[in-house]
């Protein structure tokens, strides 16, 4: 057996993901080396469908890590977004019950394509296909391995970042006896379907409806991301793209319903909905972040948006300790970043609570979801709630 190519880098990251490539990003910009693996081909990370709305901090960081760019252009900024129920279509204005914050939307795909082309640009180190990633003593002086092509490949570091998502090796790497996870797992996921068509509404529409959830998002004014609630055993193929629009139709306010424009999927997948916490945050040298440590069912918007807050309280950490030789930011990093997920936990579990239909549900728990809407649409101080988590809280 021929020797491993080493190579000796201050920062491994495991993940080509958005949270993995912001991280390489900002360090690489700060002078602190790193190398990204990620297990597939950037074609195949850039063809995945996933977030829509970022948080204004996330906007920020983009910025910070010089990717701002076409997001500033090309993204809209939206001041407010409408819930549909009961046979009425209210509107939370963010701008007005936030304090002047709004989100912007931009698809998490355009997003990474922007983070994959700065380091691209920058000379990053992105191995792409890098497979059997396996990562080793990392209470001690960590390593990581991993083959690309016939070729095995090890990488020594002070500190490996686990970026790759709730599927990923880095947190299965942890001893289980080190980690508690925290698990709830909904009874239905959601269909989406992208397609070149007008959206329905220049703002999101949230829908509560008795067939179930639904959701009117967009990418552009000439692409539209919709979704549909359906039960776990559904499969892709047994929806067809006329299924899909009338099932959205009967779900949608019928002023909404007539002025949909429908047309080809261009796109069509289901997700399944879960909510996801494993903690502490931190094993030795090894630091998780986004997906890989916490998964939130996407009713509030919140997964990507947590990723960001995570990597901006590491980034910050790794800085500390590489420029002033300060740890208080790495030994802090867990109960900070989680301090942080419980709460877009919570918002996201309490969205999802309030806007689907469950299986087998009690008459009981139905009348409670219409009251918690009429609550929230009747009273100033709820709309202020909805609004300041909804443009992510402070970090
Ligand atoms: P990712 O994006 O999963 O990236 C992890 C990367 O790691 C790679 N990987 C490995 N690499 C090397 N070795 C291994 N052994 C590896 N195993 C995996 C993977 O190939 C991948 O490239 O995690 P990251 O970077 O933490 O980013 C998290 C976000 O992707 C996620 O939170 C959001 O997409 C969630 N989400 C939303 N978040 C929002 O903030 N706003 C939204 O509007 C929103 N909408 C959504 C969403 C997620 C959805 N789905 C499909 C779950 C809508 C949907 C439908
Ligand atoms: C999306 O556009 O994909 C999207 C928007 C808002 C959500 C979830 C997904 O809450």
């Amino acid at each position: 057996m021929t020797a491993a190519k080493v190579e000796t880098v201050p920062v491994c990251i495991i993940g080509g993901g958005p949270s993995g490539l912001l991280l390489s990003q900002l360090l690489h910009l700060q002078g602190i080396d790193n190398i990204l693996l990620e297990k597939y081909s950037r074609a195949h990370v850039l063809a995945r469908i996933r977030a829509g709305v970022l948080e204004h901090g996330f906007a920020r960081l983009m910025r910070e890590a010089q990717c701002g760019e076409r997001m500033d252009r090309e993204g809209e900024i939206h001041r407010g977004f409408h819930i549909a129920h009961d046979g009425v279509l209210d509107h939370d204005d963010l701008y007005k019950y936030s304090g002047g914050n709004s989100v912007i939307v931009y698809g998490q795909t355009e997003l990474t394509r922007d983070l994959y082309e700065a380091r691209e640009r920058m000379g990053g180190k992105v191995v792409h296909e890098a497979e059997d990633v396996a990562l080793h003593d990392l209470t001690g002086k960590p390593y990581v391995t991993y083959r690309k092509g016939d070729e095995t490949r090890r990488v020594d570091c002070d500190f490996v970042i686990g970026a790759d998502g709730f599927h990923g090796v880095s947190r299965r790497s942890i001893p289980r006896d080190m980690l508690v996870e925290h698990e709830r797992v909904y009874p239905f996921g959601w269909l989406g379907v992208l397609s070149r068509t007008p959206p329905v509404s220049p703002e999101l529409i949230y829908v509560r409806h008795e067939r179930g959830f639904a959701l009117c998002s967009l990418r552009s004014q000439v692409l539209s991301r919709y979704y549909v609630q359906v039960p776990l055993t559904d499969r892709v193929e047994d929806w067809s793209d006329e299924a899909f629009w009338e099932e959205l139709k009967r779900r949608l306010p019928r002023e909404v319903a007539e002025r949909l424009v429908t047309g080809p999927s261009i796109e069509k997948s289901i997700a399944p909905l879960r909510s996801f916490v494993a903690e502490p945050m931190r094993y030795g040298r090894l630091f998780l972040a986004g997906d890989a440590a916490h998964i939130v069912p996407p009713t509030g918007a919140r997964g990507l948006n947590s990723a960001a807050s995570d990597i901006y309280y590491l980034y910050h950490a790794l800085l500390d300790h590489y420029k002033k030789g300060d740890d208080t930011g790495l030994d802090g990093y867990s109960e900070r970043a989680l301090a942080r997920v419980w709460k877009a936990q919570r918002f996201s579990w309490w969205m999802t609570m309030m806007l689907h239909r469950f299986p087998d549900d009690l008459s009981y728990n139905v009348r409670l979801q219409q009251a918690e809407l009429a609550y929230l649409f009747s009273s100033e101080a709820a709309k202020r709630v909805l609004a300041e988590n909804y443009v992510g809280l402070p970090f």
